[in-house]
């Protein structure tokens, strides 16, 4: 965990050169944008905007319809229009995650990176601080440095981002800024029972019967130190789901006694491209998930793997365990 009073690394001030200079922006994230990924990028747009600048927002894919709702979400695109001049990318820890929107946004003349992952560093100016409970404490930051006002729809979009990085306010990194900033961000207009209902607690049903099959498919290895669920082609069509249907199950995977470390695989489309989600309580599963080339944080990491489900599934566990065994040992 981090020391409770770490220090916070302060904007660079060439970025909030560029942001106070700039003119156009380009704002891109990962594919299936997640709440932090769209309330950042969000209220950095809408903030951009007030101060009279141009900027768009990006992403390879569209959000599901419980964050349809987020000011400016309607603005959202999934294609480049031109290669920008400037472009933020926020929360993405790998240009991998961009998509097909990787070349153009990397052909940006300035690139940015706003990040709390812990991956290699991408852009010609970087905010990366994986102390912060989300990119949206970074978010906050910029707009604290810059003096620029916080409005009810960017307070609204920087809580979604905070509150769904931290499991509303459960997981390991809520932390004492997360909080504090998530108090203030209530005091300029942003409203936790609405937010609360809008992205956790009104879902539709096809959701709850996708959840319902991962749930069903839990299986156990290591003594009930891992846990693993699964969800094919088959499941997404049964329940009418896609993509953005599956944030957030396997964080139920988490309530499993014993369990370490759990594992979804799934796939919504093509059975031999598999995406794999880990979460961890104390092993470092980013470490394990950049083995298969993938990344993230050390408790909430994942990898995209083409092959069968069997071998990858095999091979996981034996890395978990070793891994397991290791972190005992030492
Ligand atoms: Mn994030």
């Amino acid at each position: 965990m981090p020391p409770m009073s770490a220090e916070r690394p302060a904007p660079p001030p060439e970025l909030l050169q560029v942001l106070r200079e700039g003119k156009d922006f380009v704002l891109a994230t990962h594919r299936g944008p997640d709440g932090d990924a769209l309330g950042g990028a969000l209220a950095l747009m809408l903030a951009l905007h007030a101060q009279g600048k141009q900027a768009h927002l990006v992403a390879p894919t569209m959000p599901g319809d419980h964050y349809r709702w987020m000011p400016g979400c309607e603005q959202l695109v999934t294609e480049l229009a031109a290669p920008p001049e400037v472009a933020v990318v926020i929360d993405c820890d790998s240009p991998s995650r961009l998509g097909d929107l990787q070349d153009g946004i990397l052909a940006a003349r300035v690139l940015v990176q706003v990040d709390h992952h812990s991956g290699p560093p991408c852009g010609h100016i970087q905010y990366v601080d994986p102390a912060a409970s989300a990119s949206s404490c970074l978010v906050w930051r910029l707009l604290e440095a810059l003096q620029w006002p916080v409005t009810p729809e960017i307070a609204t979009c920087l809580y979604v981002g905070i509150a769904t990085d931290t499991g509303f306010f459960r997981f390991e990194n809520t932390n004492a800024e997360a909080l504090g900033i998530c108090a203030s961000l209530v005091e300029l207009g942003a409203e936790p029972y609405r937010i609360a209902e809008l992205v956790h607690d009104s879902r539709p049903l096809r959701r709850l019967q996708l959840t319902g099959r991962a749930l069903m498919s839990l299986e156990s290895a290591a003594d009930g130190r891992i846990v693993w669920g699964v969800l094919t082609p088959e499941d997404y069509a049964a329940t009418g789901c896609n993509a953005a249907d599956t944030e957030t199950i396997i964080d139920l995977f988490k309530q499993a006694e014993h369990q370490e470390v759990c594992v979804l695989f799934k796939t919504p489309r093509d059975a031999g491209k598999w995406q794999v989600s880990l979460r961890s309580r104390t092993l470092d599963v980013a470490a394990v998930a950049r083995q298969y080339g993938g990344g993230g944080h050390a408790r909430a990491a994942g990898f995209d793997y083409e092959g069968d489900l069997a071998e990858v599934r095999s091979s996981l566990l034996k890395a978990l365990t070793s891994a397991l065994e290791q972190a005992e040992a030492g």
